[in-house]
């Protein structure tokens, strides 16, 4: 899944693909790179971001969707924890809602997802994006986080949404430290033995380098963010949320060619 962020402060890549012809640029590229999926989010998620408006929005993203349905195949979803911003996304195109709520943002939000019949990723996050990296604590992060995530695919589903069309995703980074983050990668089949296809974005975060114990910037994480890349595959992730799709697809053929050799 290749990342196309039309967001000023995306911790990454902020502010570099706002304008409507370099985000449909990216999104091109990234679809020469070899991209299953690309993820399209209109607002920023990184710890302190400001919230925007839904008419902002969706005015960043639709027309994205719109212009990338109109010239390519490739499934389409969108990063909102807004039901406007999801409906609006998926009434040009989208086939997926990427919640980082969980679809607990609003109450209309498990509904609408049915509704809407799309794919559905609930993604796990403790607090809220301004404040989720204030001291987050857990007795037991991989139990907790994947309690949380069974609980909240029972409740989509019993809000009417289709079992199949459920995707779990433990939010790395999202009111974790790094070592929780090291747990959830380590013991990411317990959340992979629930049943539903797992998507794990590791990408270029902020605790690459922490861990590392460096200090690179967000496009200096590549290694690192490969390395969590490649163990999620092996742990059994669906899909890889990243920004560096050519170099990841390497990576990934590579190991998977040393697997079957
Ligand atoms: N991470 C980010 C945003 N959305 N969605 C899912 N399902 N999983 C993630 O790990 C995830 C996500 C944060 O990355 P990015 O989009 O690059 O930055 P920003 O949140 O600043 O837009």
């Amino acid at each position: 899944m290749g990342i196309v962020n039309v967001t000023p402060d995306s911790f990454s890549d902020g502010g570099r693909f706002l304008s409507h012809d370099a985000a449909l640029a990216h999104a091109r590229r990234l679809i020469a790179e070899g991209a299953d999926i690309l993820d399209i989010g209109g607002e920023s998620t990184r710890p302190g971001a400001e919230p925007v408006s839904e008419s902002d929005e969706v005015g960043r993203v639709a027309p994205l969707v719109a212009a990338l349905r109109a010239e390519s195949d490739i499934p389409i979803s969108i990063d909102a924890m807004k039901p406007g911003v999801a409906a609006a996304a998926c009434a040009v195109g989208a086939t997926m809602w990427n919640d980082v709520t969980a679809l607990g943002h609003a109450p209309e939000s498990p509904a609408l997802a049915a509704e809407l019949g799309c794919d559905v990723v609930l993604m796990h996050m403790r607090g809220e994006p301004r404040t989720m990296q204030a001291a987050p604590r857990y007795d037991d992060v991989v139990a907790e986080v994947t309690d949380y995530l069974a609980a909240r695919a029972e409740a989509a589903i019993a809000a009417g949404v289709m079992r199949e069309r459920i995707w779990l995703d433990p939010g790395i980074g999202f009111g974790k430290t790094p070592e929780h983050n090291l747990a959830l990668l380590k013991h990411l089949d317990r959340i992979v033995a629930l049943g539903f296809p797992v998507l794990v974005g590791a990408s270029r975060k902020s605790s690459i380098a922490r861990i590392a114990g460096d200090k690179s910037g967000p496009d200096q994480r590549l290694g690192g963010s490969i390395a969590a890349a490649l163990a999620a595959a092996r742990a059994g992730a669906a899909a890889l949320r990243v920004h560096d799709v050519a170099e990841t697809r390497q990576a990934l053929a590579i190991a998977e060619a040393i697997s079957q050799a």
